[in-house]
């Protein structure tokens, strides 16, 4: 079968951007919003609205939090701004039953909820609840709990600086430090790798160096669908001749040309700007060898240049002042072959050697990495690896350099800033003592991960979520959905329904809330919100759209109406702080130092920036240095040795935002109006006699360490794909059922989404689905749902999962 002959399956030769990008604004508003008074205010382009965009948290030039144009920005506004409701009616007219049957999409879709709802076993349905009642049902569930430390308080990383830190004090003054959060999902390996390595677990550029760095390393991230945004700042870099090294297995457009729509004579003419200058299609789980090959090709010029009388390339000032352990870090690289360098990250010698000389001449260098980097076994390790190599050439702390994590939700650092962390630091727990005047628990809480197992095993038995889609997003949808279902209380805060809510245990509450782009009224008046982006910028967001609907409450009055329901402590004031949140803002800064003049300085245009040491080569480690850390080996992932298995990254697609799927389609990638394939290289296929558009079954491997036993996705479609030999590619959140709970990096938790081994076949399968825990995933109809071109419209055979084609 030829490329075109896949239903639902084409090329994509164009830049990423460009009028593509503005049709799909266009249509994302039209579907969920009409042509209504907030849908132009939306289009109207870099005007100030006042909100943070919910979508990523790559900075806002001006550090105001206006509404600045970029295509995947547009759908989570409209996603949350549309005018769709799923009311009392349409819980009367679904049982959960029946509503576990759709997918994901057209959950959401159902659009914003509007009223607080309790689930009624008997009618297998949700009732509308009045919030007295709910508050008071779930406070006296939380009393009952024998021990605080069985309840489990969720944070997704939307959740502004406000609502975080009033949840963590509930959950605290409750009496536990389980805090699952989305970022042990995501960024945790660099939340425990960089405090070790150089004092602090966030980035330490900001805007401003990417004007003055000459190199930029994009390593394991996707910014052309994930930080849109980002794609102007790097087009500006590449227009300035800065060089960008791109290591990603597959080849994503957003990194190799794009079109920006500000830009009339691009749109006009058609041109694109040049992103990446240097293209490495490394293995997936070959990044440490291709960094470890630059190291070796950096020291041998330092080698050289010495040994010719020259300065060497080492800074060596930076490394005898400001770090300790660079002996073990060279003695490793040394011991380092080339051999295991090419083999294990399929890249040639004289490519990285050429990288490697790059980096070397380069004056200053910034490396952004994300979740190529991130979720895998030696995640951590990963990290610190980067930060190796940036310490041999002074490239922390100074203008144009420094290391650059790309974070995810718009506010997952701010969440962990102001206190959302199951490891509180003793200065964190001594502040809260201080401020609020009751000790708060010591002992150590629950990540994500340890708080599914905690559920699973009924140590656990109430889960409260400010936001998100816990066991959606969760490894081994298995084990996570039976957690969930085994609850006495779950409690979802959240702006749409979704899978989470559906797995319903003795009483589970939906209380629906406002969004980011809502107005938020409290006795003071409208309020703001705070934010805090990868950079470390904090900022005001207010929200101005008439809420969806007159029942809505704020995130911050859910949590304390929830708190006074459950605690009996009258020195905490929750009316008082929910009437005017300068108040709350004023309780985080004395629990912050770093937080200081908070009302004052957010108040400024751009707001503030929090201190970050490192950014000024102060060095908040142990020893007061920045550390190298060597690591052996050179797998970012131990299974990747297997040579009979094939690695397997889950990601995500251009039309999604997590476990919110927009659309079935994967515009860059070709993909319209499914998501059941599986990106293979033509080689790959070829060596298994296996062709294009074959159903095909991937079957995990018993690994090393036996943590990831026998899984089974099958009938996904093969696309024959530009990635690299070795490399396979899914999506999240339907292949999650490939990777095991147990399955994480032992440093930092983070699951291993991104390297899992697995082996293929043809499919051996009759049926359509596997089972319905995963049913959705397929899309029971191959529809495209945002109105482009559907395979029947382009006179293709609608796609039939029963027969193989
Ligand atoms: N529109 C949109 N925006 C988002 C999100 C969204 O879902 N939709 N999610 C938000 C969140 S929470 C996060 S964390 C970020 C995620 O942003 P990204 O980090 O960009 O997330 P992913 O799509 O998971 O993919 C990461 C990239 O890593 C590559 N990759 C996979 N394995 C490897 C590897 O071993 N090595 C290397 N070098 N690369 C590898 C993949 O090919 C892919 O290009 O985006 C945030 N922004
Ligand atoms: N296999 C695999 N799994 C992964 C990943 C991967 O790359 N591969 N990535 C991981 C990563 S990086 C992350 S961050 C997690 C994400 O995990 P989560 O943060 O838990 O998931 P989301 O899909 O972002 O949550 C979506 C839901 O949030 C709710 N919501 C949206 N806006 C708001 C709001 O303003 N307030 C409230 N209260 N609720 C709101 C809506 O109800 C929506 O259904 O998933 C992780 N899981
Ligand atoms: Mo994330």
């Amino acid at each position: 079968m030829s490329k075109d002959e896949v239903p639902g399956v084409g090329p994509y030769g164009g830049p990423a951007g460009g009028w593509g990008a503005l049709q799909a604004v266009a249509r994302a508003l039209r579907q969920q919003m009409g042509v209504t008074r907030e849908a132009k205010m939306l289009l109207k382009v870099n005007q100030p609205a006042g909100f943070d965009c919910p979508g990523c948290a790559w900075p806002d030039p001006r550090s105001t939090s206006s509404f600045e144009f970029c295509e995947n920005g547009a759908k989570a506004v409209s996603w949350e701004a549309t005018t769709k409701r799923t009311t009392p009616e349409f819980f009367a007219h679904h049982s959960v039953g029946e509503l576990w049957k759709w997918t994901d999409f057209d959950l959401e879709n159902e659009g914003r909820l509007t009223h607080p709802m309790r689930y009624d076993r008997d009618s297998d349905r949700y009732i509308p609840v009045s919030w007295e009642e709910a508050f008071s049902r779930i406070g006296a569930n939380l009393r009952a709990l024998p021990d605080p430390n069985m309840a489990e308080f969720y944070t997704s990383g939307r959740a502004s600086n406000e609502a975080a830190f009033l949840f963590q004090l509930f959950a605290r003054r409750f009496g536990t430090n389980n805090f699952p959060d989305c970022s042990n999902m995501c960024h945790e390996a660099t939340s425990v790798g960089l405090p070790e390595a150089i004092g602090v677990g966030k980035g330490t550029v900001t805007l401003a160096d990417f004007e003055h760095c000459d190199a930029i390393f994009c390593i394991g991230h996707n910014p052309g669908t994930n930080h849109p945004r980002m794609l102007a700042t790097l087009r500006e870099a590449s227009l300035r001749g800065t060089k960008i090294v791109v290591l990603n297995p597959l080849h994503e457009r957003g990194l190799v040309r794009f079109t920006s729509p500000q830009d009339p004579v691009e749109m006009m003419t058609g041109r694109s700007t040049p992103i990446a200058s240097d293209y490495l299609q490394v293995k997936i789980g070959g990044d440490v060898a291709v960094l470890k090959g630059m190291m070796k090709t950096v020291l041998a010029l330092d080698r050289e240049s010495l040994a010719t009388g020259g300065q060497g390339v080492l800074d060596r000032a930076f490394i005898a002042e400001h770090t300790s352990g660079l002996d073990d870090v060279v003695a490793d690289v040394d011991a380092t072959s080339w051999d295991d360098v090419e083999g294990t990250s399929g890249i040639a010698r004289a490519e990285i050697e050429r990288i490697g000389r790059l980096y070397a001449e380069s004056k200053a260098v910034i490396v952004c990495y994300g979740m190529g980097i991130t979720q895998h076994r030696r995640g951590t390790a990963n990290v610190q690896q980067i930060v190796n190599l940036l310490l041999m050439r002074g490239n922390m702390g100074r203008d144009g350099a420094g290391i650059c994590p790309l974070r995810g939700h718009s506010n997952v650092q701010g969440d962990r800033t102001v206190g959302i962390t199951e490891i509180p630091s003793p200065e964190l727990l001594d502040a809260i003592e201080r401020v609020f005047g009751f000790p708060p628990p010591r002992e150590h809480g629950h990540s994500a991960v340890a708080a599914i197992e905690a559920m699973r095993d009924g140590r656990a038995k109430a889960l409260i979520c400010l936001g998100g889609n816990l066991p959606v997003a969760m490894s081994d949808p298995e084990a996570s959905f039976e957690a969930v279902r085994g609850l006495d209380l779950a409690v979802h805060i959240a702006t749409k329904l979704n899978r989470s809510h559906l797995l319903v245990g003795k009483e589970t509450f939906i209380l629906p809330c406002l969004g980011r782009t809502e107005l938020d009224m409290q006795e003071s008046g409208a309020q703001s919100v705070t934010v805090e982006d990868s950079m470390s910028m904090v900022h005001a967001s207010r929200g101005s759209l008439t809420p969806a609907s007159e029942l809505l409450k704020s995130e911050p009055a859910i949590i304390a109406g929830m708190a006074k329901a459950a605690l009996d402590d009258t020195r905490l004031d929750w009316d008082g702080w929910i009437a005017d949140y300068d108040r709350i803002r004023t309780l985080i800064e004395a629990v912050f130092p770093s937080f200081e003049r908070f009302n004052e300085r957010v108040r400024e245009p751009g707001g503030f920036r929090l201190y970050i040491p490192a950014s000024e080569r102060r060095w908040a480690t142990p020893g007061g240095r920045a550390r190298f850390i060597a690591h052996q080996g050179v797998l970012a992932d131990p299974r990747v040795e297997r040579s009979d298995a094939l690695i397997l990254a889950t990601i995500r697609s251009h039309d999604q935002y997590n476990t919110t799927i927009y659309s079935y389609n994967d515009r860059y990638r070709g993909i319209t109006g499914r998501r059941d394939v599986l990106f293979v290289n033509e080689v790959d296929l070829a060596a298994r006699g296996l062709k294009h558009g074959d159903l095909v079954d991937v079957e995990t491997i018993e690994d090393v360490e036996g943590l990831c036993g026998k899984r089974r996705v099958e009938r996904l479609t093969a696309v024959a794909y530009d990635i690299a030999p070795g490399s396979l590619a899914a999506y999240y959140p339907e292949a999650n059922c490939l990777v095991s709970l147990s399955d994480v990096d032992p440093r930092s938790g983070t699951p291993s989404y991104k390297s899992i081994p697995v082996l293929l076949s043809l499919s051996r399968s009759e049926g359509a689905a596997v089972d319905d825990a995963h049913m959705w995933q397929r899309g029971d109809v191959p529809i495209d749902r945002t109105g482009a071109a559907t395979a029947a419209d382009a006179g293709k055979p609608a796609i039939d999962r029963t027969t193989p084609p």
